[in-house]
């Protein structure tokens, strides 16, 4: 078949879908390190991965509403300053199961290790354009309407057998501090297959699917991308809306995710010995908005204590601090007493003052994204 050509993957991811290949790590993998693992990193796929076998010939066309459409190899997206960025990408479908179990929702289930956290290395988009004309951001530029649209080499069914793709704000493109990414290296390291080899968009603070993989081309076009991904899917819809009533038009594509947290520690169902209990976990929100808070409770959300964050070994983090990464996650840890069986909930709050909602069901919507309710968890005492 056509997944013949798929690239092997580590044994102890979970697969939810084989064809096209979809998988995340076990929440204990997921905060082992700061920096996710290329082997732990989740895996969203639309088709079977494509092979680049010739880097010499791969390029990018870079065309569109420009005046000197171009070619792109990567002997000129690598000759343009290198920038590494730690970001987080966080798949839109995390923590869709759970929204399932409210009402059935279609998209492939996740747990909650659908999002990762790497340092992405590579060419800014703003220098990529500024190369074919186009400037960088400043108050003086007028970008407003235009739109940077991103076609993959693969294939996928929702697209009638046609490459995935999708767009974002020309502005966005062209504003250096966006640090919206032509990623080839991944962790250091030449990104993988499953990751985008030769070249992918990494779209810091924005839901996963924007960040296009095997990049094929890009243009500059007056309307976003209409294709499937941007028009018929990735959408939030309210918890009225179903298959017989839905209006895609209505609504318009998603971009920066909500604030969003989980516990790794513990599965959703755990036997512990009476005393402490470490509760850890991630958080992470969008639009390079930082975490200002993790709160825990051990008795189903009616009393909370504050864990502590980190990002880089033994400093405490400060969002907007010195050593803060913007778009990269935090992660929390707390020791908390465990007398009797309980849940145990964590929610996070944002630089904004955003917080997560406490309930799945108000959040509710058909395609089962953004499920960024409080996590809950089960916790029953062995005597
Ligand atoms: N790009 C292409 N070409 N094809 C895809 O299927 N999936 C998108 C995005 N980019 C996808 C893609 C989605 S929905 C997500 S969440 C991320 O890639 C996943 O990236 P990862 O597999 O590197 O974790
Ligand atoms: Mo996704």
């Amino acid at each position: 078949s056509d997944y013949s050509l798929d690239p092997p993957r580590h044994p102890s991811l979970s697969v939810n879908s084989k064809e096209p290949y979809n998988a995340e790590p076990r929440r204990s993998d997921l905060v082992s390190s700061y920096i996710t693992p290329v082997h732990f990193f989740y895996k969203r796929n639309h088709g079977p991965v494509p092979l680049v076998d010739d880097i010499h010939c791969y390029h990018v066309t870079v065309d569109g509403l420009i005046d000197f459409p171009r070619k792109l190899f990567m002997t000129d997206i690598r000759m343009l300053p290198k920038y590494t960025v730690a970001a987080t990408l966080q798949c839109a479908g995390n923590r869709r199961t759970t929204m399932s179990k409210v009402r059935t929702v279609r998209g492939v289930g996740w747990d909650i290790s659908a999002l990762g956290n790497a340092v992405w290395g590579g060419a800014k988009l703003a220098d990529v354009l500024e190369l074919v004309g186009i400037p960088k951001l400043t108050s003086s530029t007028r970008l407003g309407g235009m739109h940077v649209e991103f076609v993959s080499i693969d294939k996928c069914k929702e697209e009638k057998g046609g490459p995935y793709k999708s767009s974002i704000p020309l502005s966005q493109a062209t504003n250096p501090d966006a640090d919206v990414l032509l990623a080839y290296e991944m962790n250091g390291e030449v990104l993988n297959r499953d990751h985008g080899y030769p070249l992918r968009v990494v779209v810091p603070g924005v839901i996963g699917a924007r960040s296009v993989k095997w990049l094929d081309s890009i243009s500059i076009n007056s309307e976003a991308c209409q294709g499937f991904f941007m028009q018929k899917d990735y959408k939030m819809f309210p918890p009225t809306v179903n298959w017989d009533n839905i209006d895609w038009s209505t609504r318009r594509p998603q971009m920066d995710f909500p604030v969003q947290c989980a516990i790794c520690s513990l599965e959703d169902v755990n036997t512990v010995q009476p005393g402490k209990v470490k509760v850890s976990g991630y958080a992470a929100s969008g639009g390079g908005r930082g975490i200002e808070r993790v709160d825990i409770s051990i008795d189903g959300g009616k009393t909370w204590v504050e864990a502590k964050r980190h990002q880089k070994p033994g400093i405490e983090y400060v969002a907007d601090g010195f050593d803060s990464d913007k778009w990269a996650w935090v992660l929390f840890e707390a020791d908390v007493d465990i007398p009797h069986n309980t849940e145990i909930v964590a929610k996070a709050v944002d630089i904004a003052g955003n917080v997560q909602p406490e309930n799945v069901e108000t959040i509710w919507n058909l395609r089962g994204i953004l499920n960024t309710s409080w996590h809950r968890v089960q916790v029953n005492v062995s005597h």
